[in-house]
């Protein structure tokens, strides 16, 4: 495996995207830098994806598959993603849902803005940010869990939930992900206090985030309850 600068890897979760996962990979192919790597995380779909992603894998190297035995949230599967990409000698992860949520499109103006930072945020509630097909009560819902943790966490981030980054290295190695215990979105909020704490620069970029191409949400109360009653511990516990 050789990695060319900058040595860049796309990490996809993905539970039950057999529809969405090779147009996902086509599409992000298309603006990622040269070289990169895909690595696509996969919790034993029942719907075929694992299988679908290993079929990719054997037809092209830049692609390869982790597979594990069930699903545990969206926290396990980037933990154990980033571990995986980061022995493979990752220098800078982009995290990104494998639904369409997020353009692939942005992907070069995320990666560009990490010149100057150690994590960029796809933010929705940035100037120029927004989402495109939800209504009234999930927006509140999002904007409102923001908010929320914002304020516990006394962090200057308008978009503390969103799934679409860029991490360097070096803050991934800092930040001890194996102690990270949440699964859904508390994940992403965790991961930006962690960095934030630690000292890292963090940037916003606007995103235009839109629902899911195809394939069924996985959100559910568990998840927002968990980011309820999360986002105060982690404060704690620090
Ligand atoms: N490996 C793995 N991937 C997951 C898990 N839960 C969600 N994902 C993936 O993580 C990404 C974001 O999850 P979504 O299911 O889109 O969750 P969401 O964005 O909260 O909900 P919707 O967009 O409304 O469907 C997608 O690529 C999912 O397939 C999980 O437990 N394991
Ligand atoms: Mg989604």
């Amino acid at each position: 495996m050789t990695l060319d600068e900058p040595g860049s890897w796309l990490v996809l979760p993905t539970y039950d995207e057999v529809l969405n996962l090779e147009p996902i990979v086509l599409a992000a192919r298309e603006h990622l830098p040269a070289g990169a790597r895909i690595l696509i995380v996969d919790d034993n779909s029942p719907d075929g994806t694992g299988r679908l992603a290993d079929r990719l894998a054997k037809e092209s190297d830049d692609l390869e598959v982790l597979h594990r035995s069930r699903k545990e949230g969206l926290g396990p599967a980037y933990v154990a993603g980033f571990e995986r990409a980061l022995e493979g000698g990752a220098r800078v992860l982009i995290q990104m849902d494998a639904d369409f949520s997020h353009d692939p499109a942005d992907i070069p103006r995320l990666l560009a803005r990490a010149d100057d930072a150690d994590l960029v945020i796809g933010s929705r509630y940035v100037e120029g940010g927004g989402v495109l097909d939800w209504g009234p009560l999930r927006r509140s819902i999002s904007r409102g869990g923001s908010a929320y943790a914002r304020t516990v966490l006394g962090l200057p981030v308008r978009d503390l939930t969103g799934g679409f980054k860029v991490i360097r290295r070096e803050v991934l190695e800092a930040i001890d992900l194996n102690s990270i215990a949440s699964a859904g979105y508390a994940f992403q909020v965790e991961v930006t206090y962690r960095a934030a704490r630690a000292g890292f620069r963090i940037e916003e970029a606007p995103i235009q985030f839109r629902d899911r191409r195809a394939g069924n949400s996985k959100m559910t109360a568990r998840i927002v309850a968990e980011a309820a009653f999360g986002v105060p511990r982690m404060r704690m516990r620090r």
